[in-house]
């Protein structure tokens, strides 16, 4: 094939007047008017000089248009980067000066925080709105709406996504054509996604959970997408009648439980509820399978690897784990020191390797050989066990990391910010439950001596750099962080000291 990824995601439906995306306010948008959108997003790329393997960083609000220039990107052979729209200009500028992307696309009304980046970057800002319009469109609007679709091989780059790391410095994770088309087949068919399935799709597009494995699959399986811009617990309610699968992180449950309205007749006629990005308490599975009847099937995945791992769509999907390393993919739990695989049954790292793995960290080769071994296998980071029966359970966590509302914050980048601030000696950052996200951000500070902190003046200044869900929640002050002989600092005993501390 001459572009595996647009051939088998995009291609197939060039004349197909399905819908793909039902829209709110009973609009829709079928698979030709969105791939002839994506056509002349192609042809604007290409007239601003950009070529196969250019980055086109993109940080616009979850819209079809949205999406259309993931399309775009695939037809040109350009590497499509989204960002998270709660980024602050600081973060933005760091991506965008790290990836060297040619182009920034924003919304209008992030336009001035972005033209500074985008100047000092070299690259060219133009603007894309959720509804449609901005600079970027109106140029668009003159280019043809079929597009010759550049060749590209199965392992050229199709996306960066930018993952932070224990260091503080969000590392862009290099995916092929091959790593997303691959995976994207292996769930298709796993879950058994058809033509006649309708996806309810809450989640946000610039990760792997709502652009890669809910989208990738739809266009795969030639279905559609009930397509909201964000999660909205009335809005979802309204709109299951129409769905045959959902998928979510686990707040996305917890809220559909808490709520009266959620009942076994709500969701008799659904065929499949999917979770991951952060771990579904067992009780959560439990409770869900008593309200409405349905198992939750749970999978585990990383920006690094798309899936690793599923629940089975036939047979028991056990709570409290992630089911059976995909086909085409092997996992092995070893010792996190000497990288030697363990007996069954023991805990240690999850490491995985198969098609679906990253080619590497972005211009960070070391980096990248701390993580991928040179024999294929990743390091997830992530502590696991199997079981008799071959179910993976993630038991915790090898790296320093906060999941809230399924999305990764490293403690480190604030700890970083924090200890810049004025009469900070040193701070710790840890995960703290939260009954809504799972976890949530606390700071832990030490004052420098004879100095009062300003807890208000140093949660504004940064404010300014740090994305809100990242802001921690709650800053507290102590004499001093518990360390080890070593003179490390014990989070383990900070969670302890403040495991009462929840905040909601
Ligand atoms: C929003 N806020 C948050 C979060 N989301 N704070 C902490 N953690 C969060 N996840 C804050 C906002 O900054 C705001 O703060 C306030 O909450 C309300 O914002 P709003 O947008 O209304 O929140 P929401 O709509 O209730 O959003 C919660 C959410 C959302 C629906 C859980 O965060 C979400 O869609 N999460 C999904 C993330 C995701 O797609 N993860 C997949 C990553 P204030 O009021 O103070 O201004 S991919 C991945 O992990 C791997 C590969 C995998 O396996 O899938
Ligand atoms: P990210 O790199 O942002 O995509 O986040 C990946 C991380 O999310 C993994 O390394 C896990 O720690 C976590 N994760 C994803 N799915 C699950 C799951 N089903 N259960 C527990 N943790 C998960």
């Amino acid at each position: 094939m001459a572009n595996p990824l647009f051939d088998s995601l995009f291609g197939q439906h060039l004349e197909s007047e399905a819908v793909f995306l039902h829209l709110p306010e009973d609009k829709s948008l079928t698979y030709g008017d969105f791939l002839r959108l994506a056509a002349q997003y192609a042809g604007a790329f290409a007239d601003m000089g950009l070529v196969a393997g250019d980055r086109v960083a993109v940080q616009i609000e979850k819209s079809p248009q949205a999406l259309a220039v993931y399309a775009a990107c695939a037809q040109a052979g350009l590497v499509f980067l989204p960002l998270n729209t709660a980024y602050t200009a600081d973060e933005v500028t760091y991506f965008v000066e790290n990836s060297g992307a040619g182009i920034v696309l924003g919304d209008d009304n992030k336009r001035s925080a972005l033209e500074p980046i985008a100047k000092s970057c070299g690259a060219r800002l133009e603007t894309l709105n959720a509804d449609g319009s901005g600079s970027f469109a109106d140029k668009a609007a003159g280019f043809p709406t079929v597009f010759d679709t550049v060749p590209r091989e199965a392992g050229d780059l199709a996306a960066f996504l930018y993952t932070s790391g224990t260091t503080g410095r969000s590392k862009g994770a290099m995916l092929t054509q091959d790593n997303l088309l691959s995976n994207a087949q292996t769930l298709q068919k796993e879950w058994r996604f058809t033509a006649r399935d309708v996806l309810l799709h809450a989640l946000p597009i610039f990760h792997t959970h709502g652009l890669f494995v809910a989208s990738n699959i739809t266009l795969l399986s030639g279905s559609s997408m009930i397509f909201l811009p964000k999660f909205d617990l009335d809005q979802i309610i309204a709109d299951l009648p129409r769905a045959s699968t959902m998928m979510g992180v686990p707040t996305f449950y917890t809220r559909l439980l808490s709520d009266a309205r959620f009942t076994k007749e709500l969701t008799t006629h659904m065929r499949l509820f999917v979770s991951g990005s952060a771990p579904l308490l067992a009780e959560t599975h439990v409770q869900f399978e008593e309200r409405t009847g349905h198992r939750i099937l749970e999978r585990y995945g990383m920006t690094e690897t798309n899936m690793n791992t599923s629940n089975p769509y036939d047979g028991e999907r056990r709570a409290g784990t992630v089911g059976f390393p995909l086909p085409g993919i092997e996992l092995k739990i070893t010792d996190s020191n000497t990288g030697e695989p363990l007996p069954q049954g023991e805990i240690g790292e999850i490491e995985v390797r198969g098609p679906n793995v990253f080619k590497g960290y972005w211009q960070m080769p070391e980096k990248t050989a701390e993580e991928l071994r040179s024999d294929g296998f990743f390091m997830t980071g992530d502590l696991g066990q199997i079981d008799a029966d071959g179910y993976v359970s993630i038991v915790g966590r090898n790296k320093d990391l906060i999941i809230s509302g399924g999305y990764n914050i490293y403690p480190k980048e604030i700890e970083l910010l924090l200890d810049d601030q004025q009469g900070v000696l040193e701070s710790a950052v840890i995960g703290v439950p939260h009954p809504d996200f799972g976890e949530s951000v606390l700071g832990v500070l030490v004052a420098r001596p004879e100095q009062e902190l300003d807890i208000e003046g140093i949660r504004q200044k940064i404010g300014k750099s740090l994305a809100r869900f990242k802001q921690p929640q709650k800053l507290v002050v102590v004499p001093e962080l518990p360390r080890n002989t070593m003179g490390k600092v014990q989070k383990k005993a900070l969670r302890e000291m403040f495991s009462g501390e929840i905040i909601s």
